[in-house]
């Protein structure tokens, strides 16, 4: 069965094509970098916005119909599988991430649940073996059902943190059959609405212990994947408890995870947090923990997460930026956590978002690798710290230096005779040239 009739497979048509259906600047096979676009960018398909969301919001019903013909919640579950591998072919998209909720609908007890999930990943195994797609990541879906309305891990209520352990394993399970190449926790509803009511100090032990405890059985299952955080700072809860990048990686650290965990950074979920996406992944990459990315992007006048297409190429220039710096990716990827607008209600339109989302981080990586073998920016940053490798700053750097030494070396200074300027619109500027030159 055919699920996108009229679309055909998208390729790679260059600059001069004015078909919507082909890519610009995602040109697969293209060696940047050193590696091939495909390999660089890694791109993944969020099932859940992709298979499932069907523009609802605050508002309104949904407007995309995305039962896929079926009647009934397991029919459309199966049709979905085949619809998704049917759209990652004709986008020519390696990866998928999901939610055990995405795959298969929550059944009446965890029992039947886990008896769906087991069937449709199954299915899953089948068809990824057929049409040669992997998993990114896996999660499990603890935040929309009503028993985790004061959050899963960090609930006040010992029989909830149970439930979403036992969800978490049998996430875990299938994530590990499915050779999932990571395996994401995003807080969900795990933080707090008021401190009136919340023992913040018990519910992130807890957090922790269940981390500890889903690293242990995973690995005793084989699971040889990451484990990643995916930081927020708002949104459901007032405020989360993975509010960024900083404060995951003191959690990490704090309880002793920081060797199995890294980061998986959401653009939008930077700008909530008041950062940009760029610093996000530059905090995650400078203390070691790049892992992962779900691409997308907000919108400058909306304080909510949007999870819109991202087609900001300065921003997916920058991102790019930094997973050359960071070496590329090794386990995670480009997830598309990302959604058309309610109003962009037709199939068609999914293709030609993901179609402009891969060609903005296509057209990034390239503009990134430029920016790289320009080597005006890195020289101008290098330059910049140059008194840190000789004298009194190679000893600063070194340890050798002391408070009395520097004091000395003050006195006898008198002042500071230069600072030479940060030339940031220059810098701004270059980037400009190298982009549109
Ligand atoms: C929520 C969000 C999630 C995670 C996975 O804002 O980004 O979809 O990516 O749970
Ligand atoms: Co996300």
């Amino acid at each position: 069965m055919e699920f996108f009739k009229g679309i055909d497979k998208v390729k790679y048509e260059g600059k001069g094509t004015d078909s919507p259906y082909a890519f610009r600047f995602y040109d697969p096979d293209a060696v940047i970098g050193g590696k091939t676009m495909r390999e660089q960018l890694r791109f993944a398909m969020s099932y859940w916005h992709t298979m499932c969301a069907e523009g609802t919001d605050m508002f309104g019903v949904g407007t995309i119909d995305k039962s896929y013909g079926a009647l009934e919640p397991m029919e459309s579950a199966r049709r979905k599988a085949y619809a998704a591998f049917e759209l990652m072919n004709k986008l020519d998209i390696d990866y998928f991430c999901f939610h055990d909720r995405d795959i298969a609908p929550e059944g009446a007890t965890l029992a039947k649940s886990n008896a769906r999930l087991d069937e449709i990943t199954a299915l899953l195994k089948r068809l990824m073996a057929e049409n040669n797609k992997k998993l990114l990541w896996g999660t499990a879906n603890c935040f929309g059902n009503k028993r985790y309305m004061h959050g899963a891990g960090t609930a006040p209520n010992a029989d909830v943190f149970a439930f979403a352990a036992a969800q978490i394993k049998k996430a875990l399970e299938i994530t590990t059959v499915l050779g999932g190449e990571g395996y994401v926790f995003w807080g969900g509803r795990e933080g707090y609405e008021t401190l009136l009511n919340t023992d913040m100090a018990l519910e992130q032990d807890n957090m922790a212990r269940l981390m500890h405890m889903a690293v242990d059985y995973a690995r005793s299952i084989g699971f040889t994947g990451d484990f990643y955080i995916e930081p927020k700072p708002k949104e459901p809860t007032k405020h989360q408890y993975d509010f960024d990048s900083a404060t995951v990686l003191a959690f990490l650290r704090k309880y002793g995870l920081d060797k199995d965990f890294k980061l998986n950074i959401e653009a939008n979920h930077a700008t909530l947090a008041g950062h940009t996406f760029a610093h996000e992944l530059c905090v995650a990459r400078t203390n070691g923990a790049f892992g992962s990315i779900d691409a997308n992007q907000g919108d400058m006048l909306l304080g909510w997460d949007t999870d819109q297409f991202p087609t900001n190429v300065y921003d997916t220039t920058l991102c790019m930026l930094e997973v050359l710096r960071a070496g590329g990716f090794t386990k995670g990827g480009l997830n598309f956590d990302a959604k058309t607008r309610r109003g962009s209600n037709t199939p068609e339109d999914i293709f030609l978002a993901y179609i402009s989302g891969m060609d903005a981080f296509a057209l990034g990586l390239r503009m990134a690798d430029k920016i790289i073998s320009d080597g005006r920016i890195d020289s101008f940053v290098k330059n910049r710290y140059e008194s840190y490798s000789v004298g009194i700053g190679k000893r600063i750097v070194d340890g050798s230096a002391t408070m009395e030494e520097l004091e000395a070396y003050a006195l006898s200074m008198g002042d500071v005779k230069t600072n030479i300027s940060g030339r940031q619109e220059y810098l701004e500027n270059v980037i400009n040239q190298i982009m549109f030159s």
